[in-house]
């Protein structure tokens, strides 16, 4: 130990010297966490060496998750704790005067995706990483990650993510690896050969290097270390020498600057789709370099493409790199000349696609002229696909006009638009939802067609989380008390939490998992007041509604339960027994999102005149933590007594923060959606708070919906957006949400009004509930112990076998 200790402390002095030239009068905190980082990544690099090259030894079948989102969070603390060096790292830090918290606060989120999707992907990593699977992520290494959320004056105001200022300790580059990726240009017929066979050549092209940046991922507790690769574009030549001899300096520059836009800033919008070319570019560069990629890294020991799909199962995270399957269309048909049949059963075999969305906003579509100007070979063989395709739903269904028009994979009809998710269900042998509930929607309706043509293709995986770090990690209070309770089987094996249900009963057990409850929302509170001044008093309910701002999410359900719980106090409707509660906001919304934007003012609005109300702020407090990201919610949902998941049923494909919450003893609040049906039969319907209508009600109620009888009918209701109108919360501007009450009033595409009444009353039951200690305690308690299936590594499993067909390789 001694020994060991000293090579320890070596380390990080030596990273500090010798790696960044600093010492104890130079180093900045910045550079202790730099250093420290750097001795953690010693550990790492013998055995990802190893597995590298394990993987190639033993020529197994790779794992590819495309993504464009990669929400990775912080990574020091999840390393250490991956390679089981805590105990040894935490005794060390005497050297550099600073405590393993503080160093740990030190770095800085990687914040390379928007919300769900992207941390999605994290947590499969970790999960594949764990389970000894040889996954690779592939996506791009933007300079700019998700925006930077001020609050001023109530409002979001978005600043840059410059998160690569400081350096970034834990990538590797790869200057070596490093492929053109081409745009625009034209398409030129050839003859070749003696047969005098057709090839189209793809030429007067503009390029743009993308170069590899390797991080590694290791697995928990064993020795593999997986790879997520990220691509940043280079400009082809650093200078246009012409332009530079002539003397014009600036323009000789400024095509390097132009073609590494590609990957400076990932878009910030969750939910709707940008049609915008520099987009589309992003979506392309990254899907070309990683296919040379993958095709390089398989032809070191196959000389043909026979194997390809036995070695190489790719899947695609939602539609974003979907023209990959154009791409490998390309690939095999033009350079490698194979033929299209042949190369088409490949490509088919080869992908498998996960859909995240049916928010028609969302769905990816692309108009032909677009992409014909931007990847105009890849539009003919979307075309070609699409004419093989409609030939084959002729067979199908001969004559039936209508449905071919509804299955085409390009609609005319004035401009014609690729839709991406069609392209990536006709190229793919595997087509996913994310929960029940979301796969059932997919099959019988949007993709209902698609369905019936392809009924063996779809398939459900409900989504997981890693408890890894959204339990060992973010809550160690609750972690070391589950570990001494039942052992630390279900850090590797989630499922061993069942145990903890006999404990339940167990008097000393809930007394201790209370007291875990109540020193997380202490630490919280305390956080949040040294960081923004926003602390609460902990002894009140909880209650959390953390996630992007998106209309079909309804923040504004919550903000008029809580506009709701303001007036009832204020007019002296609520007796002793009521239940102090904090809400607590945090979220980012889309930068050109109008409606979400004056949500979060709303939110801002109501909470002021709350506190500023003596008789109402002993009562209640509505707070917004702003720029929400994974390190806030590592700390935000240990201490939540209250989970908030009220989308509109059928809208939100799963969810994950849901998951989150239940593993961490919050009770959930929540609509029959996504995820949250399968939580509740998980957990049991006395431990869940139910309320909403169902996505099928909603489904029924569409052409029926008058959101003013709701406005007529209930007095509490129309009490809430009266204020509104009235300019209650913004009284230097009384019309300030009245755009809010315009889209409520006329449509509620979200159910709002709908859902108001059973939430409020549901709300009641919570309140009634948090009062009885002991029976809240043993819900959160049964929560904990039955979330083993919400783990990400139930869900790699289940792609493993139902779609990747892929074995562990162990190291
Ligand atoms: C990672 C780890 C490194 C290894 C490399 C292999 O950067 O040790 O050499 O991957 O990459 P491929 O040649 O398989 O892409």
């Amino acid at each position: 130990m001694a020994r060991s200790k000293k090579v320890f402390r070596e380390s990080l002095l030596d990273h500090l010297a010798y790696s960044l030239a600093k010492d104890r009068y130079s180093a900045t905190q910045k550079d202790k966490m730099h250093a420290f980082a750097l001795s953690v990544r010693d550990h790492l690099a013998e055995n990802w060496i190893k597995t590298q090259q394990q993987y190639y030894d033993v020529d197994t079948k790779r794992i590819y998750y495309l993504s464009l989102e990669f929400l990775m969070g912080k990574l020091l603390e999840s390393y250490i704790n991956n390679l089981g060096l805590r105990k040894e790292y935490e005794q060390m830090l005497d050297v550099f005067g600073l405590s393993y918290e503080e160093i740990i606060e030190l770095e800085w989120d990687t914040g390379l995706g928007n919300g769900g999707l992207g941390r999605l992907a994290a947590c499969f990593l970790d999960s594949m990483a764990t389970l000894q699977y040889p996954g690779y992520g592939y996506g791009i290494r933007y300079e700019y990650g998700i925006f930077s959320q001020r609050i001023k004056d109530g409002y979001q105001v978005e600043t840059p993510d410059n998160w690569l200022r400081y350096g970034n300790p834990w990538e590797f580059q790869r200057p070596e690896l490093l492929y053109p990726v081409r745009f625009y240009g034209k398409v030129n017929p050839i003859v070749y050969g003696s047969g005098g066979r057709l090839r189209m050549v793809w030429t007067d092209t503009e390029e743009v290097m993308a170069m590899a940046y390797d991080y590694p991922i290791p697995g928990f507790h064993n020795n593999t270390v997986n790879t997520l690769r990220l691509w940043s574009a280079k400009s082809t030549r650093d200078f246009d020498l012409e332009y530079f001899n002539s003397g014009d300096y600036i323009k000789a520059v400024e095509n390097k600057n132009n073609s590494e836009n590609i990957s400076k800033v990932l878009y910030p919008d969750d939910q709707s789709m940008a049609g915008k070319e520099l987009r589309l570019k992003q979506q392309y560069f990254f899907v070309s370099a990683t296919l040379r990629d993958i095709i390089r890294r398989y032809r070191k020991f196959h000389k043909d493409y026979g194997s390809f799909p036995d070695k190489v199962s790719i899947q695609l995270n939602d539609t974003h790199p979907s023209i990959a399957i154009a791409e490998l269309m390309r690939i095999l048909v033009d350079e490698e000349g194979l033929e299209w049949d042949v190369s088409w059963e490949m490509t088919t075999k080869t992908f498998a696609y996960t859909n995240h969305t049916i928010l028609e906003e969302a769905l990816e579509t692309w108009s032909e002229e677009l992409m014909g100007s931007l990847l105009p070979r890849h539009l003919q063989i979307i075309q070609e696909i699409n004419r093989r395709f409609l030939i084959q739903v002729d067979c199908k269904f001969p004559g039936e006009e209508e449905r071919k028009k509804k299955m085409s994979i390009i609609t005319d009809g004035g401009e014609g638009r690729v839709h991406m998710a069609r392209l990536a269900i006709v190229g793919s042998h595997a087509v996913n939802g994310v929960s029940e509930l979301h796969s059932g929607i997919l099959k019988e309706n949007v993709f209902n067609d698609l369905f019936t043509l392809f009924p063996e293709r779809f398939q459900n995986v409900t989504n997981g989380i890693t408890h890894r770090r959204w339990l060992l990690e973010s809550n160690p209070r609750l972690a070391k008390l589950i570990t001494e309770a039942i052992g630390d089987a279900w850090i590797k094996d989630l499922h061993k939490l069942k145990k903890l249900e006999s404990l339940a009963d167990d008097s000393e057990f809930c007394k201790r998992f209370r007291e875990v409850k109540e020193a997380n929302k202490n630490a919280l509170s305390n956080y949040l007041g040294w960081t923004c001044k926003l602390s609460f008093r902990s002894p009140f309910l909880l209650d959390c509604q953390v996630k992007r701002l998106h209309e079909y999410k309804r923040q504004l359900l919550n903000i008029f339960h809580a506009i709701t719980l303001y007036n009832r106090i204020r007019e002296g409707r609520m007796d002793e027994t009521f239940t102090p509660r904090t809400i607590l906001f945090a979220g980012k919304s889309a930068p050109g999102y109008f409606l979400c934007k004056l949500i979060i003012k709303l939110i801002h609005a109501v909470g002021d005149v709350i506190n500023a109300n003596p008789v109402v702020n002993e009562k209640l407090q509505v707070i917004f933590v702003p720029n929400y990201n994974v390190s806030l919610a590592q700390r935000i949902i240990p201490a939540a007594d209250l989970s908030e998941q009220i989308s509109t049923a059928g809208l939100e494909a799963s969810g994950t923060g849901n998951m989150k919450f239940a593993l961490n003893g919050a009770l959930t609040i929540g609509t029959l959606d996504g995820a949250n049906i399968e939580i509740r039969e998980e957990v049991g319907e006395e431990n869940f708070f139910l309320f909403g209508l169902m996505a099928k009600e909603i489904a029924e109620m569409h052409s029926t919906y008058n959101p003013q009888e709701y406005y007529e009918k209930d007095g509490e209701l129309r009490q809430v957006i009266n204020q509104l109108l009235e300019g209650h919360f913004s009284p230097d501007n009384h019309g300030l949400f009245y755009p809010i009450i315009k889209t409520l009033l006329e449509g509620d595409r979200y159910f709002v009004l709908a859902d108001y009444a059973s939430y409020i009353s549901c709300q009641e039951k919570v309140s009634e509930e948090y009062q009885k200690k002991d029976k809240w305690t043993k819900m959160a308690i049964l929560n904990v112990a039955r979330s083993g299936k919400f783990s990400s590594d139930r869900a790699v499993l289940e792609y493993a076998k139902k779609i990747w067909h892929v074995s562990p390789v162990p190291i």
